[in-house]
């Protein structure tokens, strides 16, 4: 499904990472891969994943460094010359934001929480368009945090109501350039981020009893349906959050 296309994926922490799936996923379906992770603290883990890739460039991108997203894109450049796919996985808000109450969300945790998770999205798109010469597809992980308060997501709830915005502001600017830009929203799924999410297991619970499946979205899943909106196979989807959280979003009980 994507033989021939090359693609960046930003935010590869662990072999549980949605980012990791979705390479996994791409790969499988014929794409060149460029893969990046955070700092050292990923960098071994990271190189052992891509060893079962058909040699994929990794490359360290801390995003809250312009400088760090411009080498990626000039190595990009330099290596390829062109670009057909960008998957953003990455989020983060400090510990402190998610364990009190939303009420006090500080002035500090609130900038940092939408710097990594929500401008980091328009800052990765930015560099890769004068790349996209023959158009292309950028991805993006929400959560339905966005639309509903949700307990214990507190401020990054707020991050992925910005992020979806983006995704629709983005997609309106860049649709003349035939670059499509989605948003995929699966329900929990456990991964590192995950872990920092007060209750995170009760939400899990809450979701296999709930939604229409009675069970939770995988990786894989994920990986499965990004293919998709990356492909050409869904030319005429943009703008779009594309649910895959079984059905949860749904219900009203
Ligand atoms: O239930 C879930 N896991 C869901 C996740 C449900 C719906 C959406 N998502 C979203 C997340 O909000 C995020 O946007 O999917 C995306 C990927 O999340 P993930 O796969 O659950 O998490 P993980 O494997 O931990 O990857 C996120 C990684 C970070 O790991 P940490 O240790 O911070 O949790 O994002 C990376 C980091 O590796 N990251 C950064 N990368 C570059 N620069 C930065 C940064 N400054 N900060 C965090």
């Amino acid at each position: 499904m994507l033989q021939g296309k090359r693609g960046i994926v930003f935010g590869v922490a662990n072999e549980y990472s949605i980012a990791w799936a979705i390479a996994k996923a791409a790969h499988e379906h014929g794409a060149q891969l460029a893969i990046t992770y955070q700092n050292e603290r990923f960098e071994e883990t990271v190189r052992q994943l891509a060893r079962t890739l058909n040699e994929p460039l990794v490359l360290r991108c801390d995003v809250s460094e312009d400088e760090q997203i411009e080498r990626v894109y000039d190595t990009i450049a330099q290596e390829w010359g062109k670009l057909d796919f960008v998957v953003h996985s990455i989020a983060f808000a400090p510990r402190t934001a998610l364990e009190g109450k939303f009420l006090e969300t500080s002035r500090a945790d609130f900038l940092l929480a939408h710097d990594i998770s929500v401008y980091s999205f328009i800052a990765v798109t930015r560099h890769a368009v004068p790349l996209m010469t023959d158009g292309g597809s950028v991805l993006t992980l929400t959560y339905l945090g966005s639309e509903r308060a949700v307990p214990g997501y507190n401020v990054m709830g707020v991050c992925k109501a910005a992020l979806e915005a983006c995704v629709r502001y983005l997609a309106a600017e860049l649709g003349e350039r035939n670059i499509r830009v989605n948003a995929l929203s699966p329900g929990p799924i456990k991964t590192l981020a995950a872990r920092g999410i007060p209750g995170f297991t009760k939400m899990l619970d809450i979701m296999r009893e709930r939604a229409p499946l009675r069970r939770s979205t995988t990786q894989e899943e994920v990986g499965k349906l990004a293919v998709v909106l990356l492909s050409d196979y869904a030319s005429a989807v943009t703008g779009e959050i594309v649910y895959l959280d079984c059905g949860y979003h749904i219900m009203g009980m």
